[in-house]
């Protein structure tokens, strides 16, 4: 089959123009205060895509002052539901509409597969932006009774200005289930997105203006964590801040609300989710399952099932099939090879870390069934071998903690009672699996394990509709379905006196 052909069944993208590297501030791009700039890259071999104006605290300062004038005066909060609702309908067509172009972006900045980023990460963000354009109109209160002498009802009112950090890992999916609620409510925002992945964001602001959203509603500060993230955290004028990654950052994110204006926080943080594939199960669909929960994205996904515990039974039978099915992962370049399941990790950084860990898991005395090393392309680019450890203890640190990369861990387990407590035994409470045919064996494990999410019989099934988000140290709060309206209303009681009733 020809490029062209390729290209026309969507499995060639081209490497775009990038056309969006400015600040987003009030409506309009602008050069950083300090005129500096920063660079980010291409995992695939590591050269420099772009320069970025890069935001600090007195740019950050700029976009919290226009977003407060828009959320103050601005016609965006006082707008009816209904009004907001069709020009965020209208946001979703307009990034349906330069799909492929975005996705193609996404890709060159995240070493992602742009056909999957449009499928997947654009479905994802497109799902979001229409299901909260759906609920603008929907936001409502309750009429309380009270006592005899007084009623009441409730508001749920815009809240104000919404600080937004987001991750490199799905830039894009990150942008619209944080963005979408937050125009839904009303609220004004300011995003900060991760400096490995700032393109996406700034060309989701163009949109976003060409879509009829006043200017100051969304601005868009590139930047870093620790200048411009900081910034957002501890303004003064910033009634909320929802935040997804590293527990550390979430950390000094609540730190930094305690020691400013006490902003409410939400935090979306890793995790060390377990996969618990019983003997009764369909074998291949469990080892499909372990596969995706571990490696699609290269792993870097905070829900990734990390922890497969897969019972006695069959373990070795299951071992088996899945270092056959390692066999026919293909890690390499998303651009010029659409069979490619896995690309490049997102950065150096990154790229280390994972190596590092996955050394540990040597040095610990764990077993590789399969990978285990880097396989850049003529010594460039951030590929890592999709990594099988078995023989993993659960004391080991790759047990414990977060990899975010393709490391998958496989361990032995014999009852019911003992995967349950296995799969508790963490510090984190993010996502979960279960692989049986015994509905009451499904349903004792659904009830005991402490997650945001179990999956029985899938695994990564997420929708617009459906609440996500962790326990324990992977945080609180809700992105995605009605909840996570919450975060950025504000609920008002109001109480008037009933006179005598004629009756
Ligand atoms: O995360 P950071 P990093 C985990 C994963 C990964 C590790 C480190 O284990 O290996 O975190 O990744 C901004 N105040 N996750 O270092 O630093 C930063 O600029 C305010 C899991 O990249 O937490 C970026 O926009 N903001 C996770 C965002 O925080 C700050 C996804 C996330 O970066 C800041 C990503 C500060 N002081 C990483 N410091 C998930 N839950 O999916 C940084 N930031």
């Amino acid at each position: 089959v020809g490029e062209e052909e390729k290209k026309k069944r969507g499995e060639l993208f081209e490497v775009p123009e990038i056309k969006f590297t400015k600040l987003f501030i009030n409506g309009s791009f602008v050069d950083a205060a300090s005129g500096r700039t920063f660079e980010t890259r291409d995992p695939r071999t590591g050269d420099v895509i772009a320069t970025v104006a890069e935001a600090d605290k007195v740019d950050v300062d700029s976009a919290v002052r226009a977003a407060r004038d828009a959320f103050d005066h601005g016609e965006w909060p006082r707008m009816s539901g209904s009004e907001r609702g069709r020009i965020i309908a209208r946001f979703a067509d307009l990034v349906e509409q330069h799909a492929d172009e975005l996705a193609a972006l996404e890709s060159l900045d995240a070493g992602k597969h742009p056909a999957i980023t449009k499928a997947v990460d654009f479905g994802n963000a497109l799902g979001s932006l229409r299901y909260f354009a759906g609920a603008a109109d929907k936001i409502h209160g309750e009429t309380l009774k009270m006592q005899a002498q007084f009623q009441g009802y409730t508001l749920r009112e815009p809240l104000g200005v919404a600080g937004i950090i987001i991750p490199w890992n799905f830039p894009s999916t990150m942008f619209a289930i944080k963005v979408a609620p937050a125009l839904a409510a009303g609220c004004a925002m300011v995003v900060k997105p991760a400096e490995q992945t700032p393109l996406s964001a700034l060309y989701f602001a163009h949109l976003a203006k060409q879509a009829g959203i006043p200017d100051g509603v969304i601005n868009v500060v590139p930047g870093f964590g620790s200048t411009a993230g900081a910034a957002l955290a501890s303004h003064m004028d910033v009634d909320m801040v929802t935040f997804t990654g590293s527990t550390e950052v979430g950390r000094l994110i609540m730190k930094a609300s305690a020691e400013s204006n006490l902003k409410p926080v939400y935090l979306e943080l890793g995790g060390k989710s377990p996969l618990i594939i019983f003997d009764d199960a369909d074998l291949d669909m469990a080892v499909e399952l372990a596969v995706s929960a571990n490696f699609v994205n290269k792993g870097e996904a905070c829900v990734a099932a990390s922890r497969v515990y897969v019972q006695e039974r069959i373990y070795s039978r299951f071992e088996e099939k899945l270092a056959e099915r390692m066999k026919s992962w293909v890690v390499g370049d998303p651009f010029s090879d659409p069979r490619a399941d896995q690309g490049p990790q997102v950065d150096k950084v990154q790229y280390e870390r994972v190596l590092s860990y996955i050394d540990h898991g040597k040095r610990e005395g764990a077993t590789l069934l399969t990978g285990g090393r880097p396989c850049g392309q003529k010594e460039k680019g951030y590929y890592i071998e999709p990594t099988v450890f078995t023989n993993v203890k659960e004391d080991m640190v790759i047990a414990k903690e977060e990899i975010f990369g393709p490391v998958m861990c496989l361990m032995k387990f014999k009852t019911v009672e003992e995967a349950i407590a296995r799969a508790n035994d963490t510090r984190h409470g993010l996502g979960a699996g279960v692989v049986t045919r015994d509905l009451d064996v499904a349903n004792r494990v659904v009830r005991a394990v402490r997650a945001g999410v179990v999956w029985v019989n899938c695994y990564f099934a997420l929708g617009s509709d459906c609440p996500f988000g962790g326990r324990k140290m992977s945080g609180f709060g809700k992105d995605e379905g009605m909840h996570a309206l919450d975060k950025y209303l504000a609920l008002k009681s109001v109480v008037t006196p009933l006179r005598a009733s004629p009756w």
